[in-house]
């Protein structure tokens, strides 16, 4: 596995200093300063990569970025609208940019109008670390109370609801702007942040776009990129819905065994791949991430590892630390270490699967720090720390 570690760039207040001291040997990073939309060109990517050598040195170890996390794929790809035949132009641009710069793998996601969704950031775990946590019912309470949107007995049961409702009557106003900065506003890597309005209206633009819309505007993207990624080497890796259930009555389509069938169908090509995101994929009570796993072992390009609990609602979740929640690590790390094996013997080369530690605890001094939710330096240290003693005790 290459072992990598995800960093925000040069704002990013988690350093390269730092990600070497957490024994990470590749980094997964992006342009985040290029809007979504726009291309990047061969310049940008090549800047990108002078930095991180100019931190690099005879002494230390020689970080390199391995895997682009992510070009962000716009709403207007996403919905078929407007200028999305030049977004989709920009998109291959930028491909080309950084396949040119030999980065040969790009994370993608295809979720409607927000990537990944959480209610609150800051989780008091028992230990005294902060966790993120997606409860089910301050879901609805963000869509009925703060969204006020309409018609929701058609999603929800009539119990959810009446939940809903109790649960909203104790909260203050600070629970209130938490549960919207949460969704709304403090995650990293949403390509936008959207006013209660200007998210309203994209809700509206979604309105048309049910699951077969949807699955078939990420059929025609991929007709146009995949292609593209091809000529160029480059393998194109979709993360996976997160969570994987639908939100605001929005469709998604990267959430299960069924939905990587159609994806994989839709354009066959070696460039047209996965993230398997463990702790994403096993939010969903429906998924069995070994299952998927076994599955489409030979479409995963990229592995996010995390961990997760899920709830006695069978909806909401926690992020636990690597080693205690609902999945295995031994046992999943036991089944990449034997793909990268098979891999091995086929090519001979290239069969080192990037891996990073996703998401971690923010603990000891990192509760006084500012960094990106999920993406503090300490809790992800040991979260590679404990995911390296699994590997190492495999070898
Ligand atoms: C969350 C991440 C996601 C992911 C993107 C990929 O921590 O796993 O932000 O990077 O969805 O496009």
């Amino acid at each position: 596995m290459e072992l990598s570690f995800r960093w925000y760039g040069p704002k990013d207040s988690v350093k390269l200093s730092h990600v070497r001291q957490c024994n990470a040997e590749y980094l997964v990073t992006s342009l985040h300063q290029i809007p979504t939309g726009d291309k990047w060109t061969k310049r940008d990517v090549k800047k990108r990569i002078n930095f991180i050598k100019k931190n690099n040195n005879n002494y230390n170890i020689n970080l390199r970025w391995n895997v682009v996390e992510s070009i962000p794929v716009h709403n207007n790809i996403k919905l078929k609208t407007k200028n999305y035949k030049n977004l989709i132009n920009n998109y291959k641009d930028s491909i080309i940019s950084i396949a040119n710069n030999n980065i040969k793998t790009i994370c993608y996601n295809f979720m409607p109008i927000i990537d990944w969704t959480r209610t609150q950031l800051d989780y008091k775990l028992p230990t005294d670390g902060l966790a993120l946590r997606f409860d089910y019912i301050q879901f609805i309470i963000f869509e009925k109370y703060i969204l006020n949107l309409k018609n929701l007995e058609d999603r929800y049961t009539e119990k959810e609801l009446i939940l809903a409702r109790q649960l909203f009557k104790n909260m203050n106003n600070k629970d209130l702007s938490n549960l919207k900065f949460s969704i709304m506003g403090g995650l990293p890597a949403a390509e936008k942040k959207y006013s209660v309005n200007e998210f309203k209206k994209m809700l509206e633009a979604y309105f048309e776009i049910d699951e077969s819309a949807l699955k078939s505007n990420l059929k025609d993207f991929l007709n146009e990129i995949i292609p593209i990624a091809e000529e160029n080497g480059v393998k194109m890796a979709i993360h996976p819905d997160d969570p994987p259930i639908s939100l605001f009555g929005l469709p998604r389509i990267v959430s299960s065994i069924s939905d990587y069938d159609d994806i994989f169908k839709s354009y066959n090509s070696k460039s047209n791949g996965m993230t398997f995101c463990a702790g994403s994929l096993a939010s969903s009570i429906n998924n069995n991430v070994y299952k998927i796993f076994n599955k489409f072992k030979e479409k995963i390009y990229f592995i996010h590892l995390r961990n997760i609990k899920i709830e006695k609602d069978k909806k909401s979740f926690l992020e636990t630390n690597h080693l205690s929640g609902d999945i295995d690590f031994v046992k999943l790390i036991k089944m990449i270490l034997k793909e990268e094996k098979r891999r091995k013997n086929i090519y001979n080369k290239d069969f080192h699967i990037p891996m990073r530690p996703d998401h971690g605890h923010c603990l000891l001094d990192d509760q006084k720090k500012k960094f990106n939710p999920g993406y503090s330096a300490i809790g992800r240290m040991m979260g590679l720390s404990e995911l390296r003693g699994i590997i190492k005790s495999l070898q």
